[in-house]
């Protein structure tokens, strides 16, 4: 506004923080805690010093080779520690009857029992797959003799179980410092990379332990036995001359390789899906940054271009050709409802799950007119991981009359485009704009839902928490869009009660201190010295600071029911421009401490 100059360097302070995550290292520059406040000044100093040596990536020159590093080096992985073969006093029966298992039968074992509260294990898939795979690891004289599962007691070990992490919980506070202190320890050594001369913190260093599948929804998979990986299933990849992670005593790696071409550090092989799996470095870091960076650019250069690609779309309505009216329709659908393209199913998921170019008749209904309005749609079926998708949408005339044009002599296990698929489209959409996939029109929509909505919710002069409501409300907003659901946490009644007590008793102290206030006001009015004046003051501040803190828990209550079903880290993590936060709120580093989740 104040000239092309000023605009520029207002953008370029704006502009530092390409990715979600890179917002987050604006932690370390958060000021300490009052009782330092004569270091600030130093502090401060030093903590501007730390970001002036952030890597600024976004301003050097990228390769053009393909290559993603010159120098890569790290420590490899942290693998899961060894079973712990339970103490003798926990037992296991079968049939009533006391049997000893072996190790490797009783660790899978233990896996069961530990999942036993949870609602998987009644499931008979769940068994089933479970049983089959237990018994792979059975000696010989434990598969004779245990034949039905439903004769397994596993009570003894799960109450041992429960009975740990209740311990855990007991802790004293010097036994749990020593166990920030070694997973500390482990972070230092295990969690950072160099990664071309500078310091990269790495993301899930950590190799899962095994256990058993779960899967979302009703996976066929779930109960089978997700298995222990070992250094022998391990790729290695760094650079030639680097120091090479070192794999334990006694044991290799599966190969150490020197790809600059992968961003990956580590990779393994899981058993149940049979994918590969990757140790990558952190979303702050260069390599990730770039990939959401661009991504974010690719929905920019969409806004520029979705007014002639909707113009397109809405001729195409009208096209004599069937295949490109259903194509036109299916991208309105995209534009305006989200959905995904296809079908992108895990491999070897075989749940019923559907994406834009997979409807089926059987998934929408069409009606003329409902309530107030008319031409609208129902959608109902089972999108993504099994999430299922329900709106009810108002289209414009000539969307519907292609919908009933579609359905036309049709079953309801027919595909509504029966003259598209998810090659078709892409490639369509690759035509329009260079890079353009359903997944950009859903970054987009986010990005610009998440504007329109903290322009509207947020106003400059609320207090942080009231900004911090504004801000998830507008960050829900954007996960109802994206369908990002979730169940009510089990947990949920519990901490709302707990977050209730807490309000009830900064209510009472808020009255108890108001009535001190009005107390010492009194006794000011009949002495008029200088100590009761003190008092009053005080007291009002007190007041004051109770009343905030009050405000703060309730808007936090506010915000967890809203919350309640929805999932709100994907879209935050996947389809929100951290840039758009900057832009829309004047204060950089209170927008940035909402972001990185701190203040939530
Ligand atoms: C399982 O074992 C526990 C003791 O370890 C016992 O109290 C319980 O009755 C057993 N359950 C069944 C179904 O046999
Ligand atoms: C985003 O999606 C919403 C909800 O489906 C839709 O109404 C809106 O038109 C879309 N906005 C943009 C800018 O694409
Ligand atoms: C999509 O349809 C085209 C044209 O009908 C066909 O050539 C192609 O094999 C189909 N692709 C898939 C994945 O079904
Ligand atoms: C040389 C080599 O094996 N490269 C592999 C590195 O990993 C990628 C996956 O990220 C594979 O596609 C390459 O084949």
């Amino acid at each position: 506004e104040n000239g092309k100059k000023a605009k520029k360097r207002k953008l370029d302070t704006l502009f530092p923080y390409p990715c979600s995550h890179s917002f987050c290292l604006v932690q370390d520059i958060k000021p300490k805690k009052k009782t330092k406040d004569k270091k600030a000044g130093a502090d401060g100093k030093k903590a501007k010093k730390e970001t002036e040596e952030k890597w600024k990536w976004w301003e050097e020159e990228r390769s053009t080779d393909g290559s993603k590093w010159k120098f890569l080096e790290h420590k490899g992985p942290v693998l899961a520690p060894p079973y712990e073969p339970l103490p003798g006093h926990v037992r296991f029966f079968y049939d009533g009857k006391l049997l000893r298992l072996s190790a490797p039968a009783e660790e899978v074992a233990t896996f069961f029992a530990k999942m036993l509260d949870h609602e998987y294990t009644t499931k008979e898939m769940f068994r089933k797959n479970f049983y089959k795979d237990w018994r792979k690891e059975m000696t010989s004289e434990e598969k004779s003799k245990i034949t039905d599962i439903n004769k397994c007691n596993f009570t003894e070990m799960s109450e041992y179980f429960k009975a740990q992490s209740e311990a855990r919980k007991q802790m004293s506070k010097d036994e749990k410092l020593k166990i920030k202190e070694e997973n500390e320890r482990i972070l230092q050594e295990y969690g950072f990379c160099v990664m071309d001369n500078h310091k990269e913190r790495i993301g899930n260093f950590r190799i899962e332990p095994p256990g058993l599948f779960r899967g979302r929804g009703d996976h066929p998979k779930m109960g089978m036995l997700k298995r222990r990986i070992r250094p022998e299933d391990i790729i290695i990849n760094c650079s030639k001359d680097s120091k090479h992670p070192k794999p334990p005593q006694g044991t290799r790696w599966k190969e150490v390789r020197h790809d600059n071409k992968v961003t990956w550090l580590v990779s393994w092989t899981e058993n149940i899906q049979g994918s590969i799996k990757y140790i990558m470095l952190n979303p702050s870091s260069r390599i990730k940054g770039e990939k959401d960076w661009q991504k974010y650019e690719t929905a920019r250069r969409l806004k520029k271009c979705v007014d002639r690609l909707r113009a397109q779309y809405r001729e195409d309505w009208k096209s004599k050709e069937m295949r490109v009216r259903q194509r036109a329709v299916a991208l309105y659908f995209i534009d305006k409802l989200a959905l995904r393209a296809g079908n992108e199913k895990e491999e070897g998921e075989t749940a019923d799950t559907v994406g834009c170019c997979s409807l089926r008749v059987e998934h929408i209904k069409l009606y003329p007119k409902m309530d107030d309005q008319e031409y609208v749609v129902e959608f109902d079926f089972l999108g993504k991981d099994s999430i299922r998708y329900y709106n009810k949408m108002p289209v414009e005339k000539r969307v519907f009359k292609n919908l009933q044009l579609f359905l036309e002599n049709k079953q309801p296990e027919d595909d509504l485009f029966d003259r598209l698929n998810t090659s078709i489209l892409n490639k369509h959409l690759q035509e329009l704009m260079d890079g353009l996939t359903a997944k950009v029109f859903r970054t987009y929509n986010a990005s610009i839902t998440l504007q329109q909505q903290l322009k509207e919710l947020t106003s400059p002069d609320e207090s942080i928490p009231a900004k911090i409501l504004s801000y998830n409300r507008a960050n829900r907003a954007v996960a109802i869009l994206c369908n990002h659901q979730r169940a009510a946490p089990k947990t949920f009644e519990k901490s709302m009660q707990n977050l209730q007590t807490k309000i009830d008793e900064k209510q009472k102290q808020l009255w108890a201190t108001r009535k001190q206030l009005k107390g010492a006001k009194t006794e000011h009015k009949a002495s008029h010295d200088d100590r009761s004046k003190k008092m009053v003051e005080v007291k009002r501040k007190a007041v004051q600071r109770i009343e905030e803190q009050l405000m703060k828990l309730q808007m936090q209550a506010t915000d967890r029911e809203e919350n309640k079903q929805i999932a709100l880290g994907t879209s935050k993590l996947n389809y929100l421009d951290p840039r758009s936060l900057v832009v829309a709120n004047g204060d950089r580093r209170q927008e940035m401490l909402v972001h990185c989740g701190k203040a939530e």
